[in-house]
């Protein structure tokens, strides 16, 4: 079973769309593990967003990601990273489909609501950023069933 870190951004904290987020992955059938609410540190930040030192967004990312709380949550199901992908939308939030979190609320790149990991590698490396072991739930859902064949 897949699990992949979703972020809500600072925009999306201050916006008031932490609950409209959620409620979408939740209403999507994927199952949440874990959840905190945080201020990330720029250690943190840099660590989560190596891959892109050198961009030229690349400062601006860290501020952004830093600049106010964000919550921090693990998503867990099968296809897991590609669901919560395809529900977050493009990340020019400009070209990103209307139906998606990204489509609906958001209009440009630098301030995209979410975040979702991109791959299984990234997932495991960002799961393990964000959350200690024990701060996952590991739980059953009565609704499984109705939710995969
Ligand atoms: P993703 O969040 O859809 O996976 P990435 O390419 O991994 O997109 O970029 C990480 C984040 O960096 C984006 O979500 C966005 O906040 C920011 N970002 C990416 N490209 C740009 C850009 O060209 N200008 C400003 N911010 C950008
Ligand atoms: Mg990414």
């Amino acid at each position: 079973m897949e699990q992949t870190l979703v972020l809500v951004k600072p925009d999306g904290v201050q916006r008031g769309l932490v609950g409209e987020i959620v409620t979408r992955l939740e209403r999507r059938g994927l199952k949440l593990l874990g959840m905190k609410f945080m201020q990330v540190s720029r250690e943190l930040a840099s660590t989560h967003y190596e891959a892109h030192v050198g961009k030229p967004f690349y400062e601006g990312l860290v501020s952004y990601i830093t600049s106010s709380p964000i919550v921090a949550m693990v998503w867990e199901g099968k296809d897991a990273i590609q669901i919560v992908r395809t529900t977050m939308g493009a990340t020019n939030a400009a070209t990103a489909a209307p139906g998606t979190i990204r489509g609906d609320f958001a209009v440009e790149i630098g301030r995209n609501l979410v975040h979702g990991s991109d791959g299984v590698e990234s997932a495991a490396r960002e799961v393990s950023l964000f959350f200690k072991a024990d701060e996952l739930v590991n739980w059953s859902r009565e609704t499984d069933r109705w939710i995969r064949e």
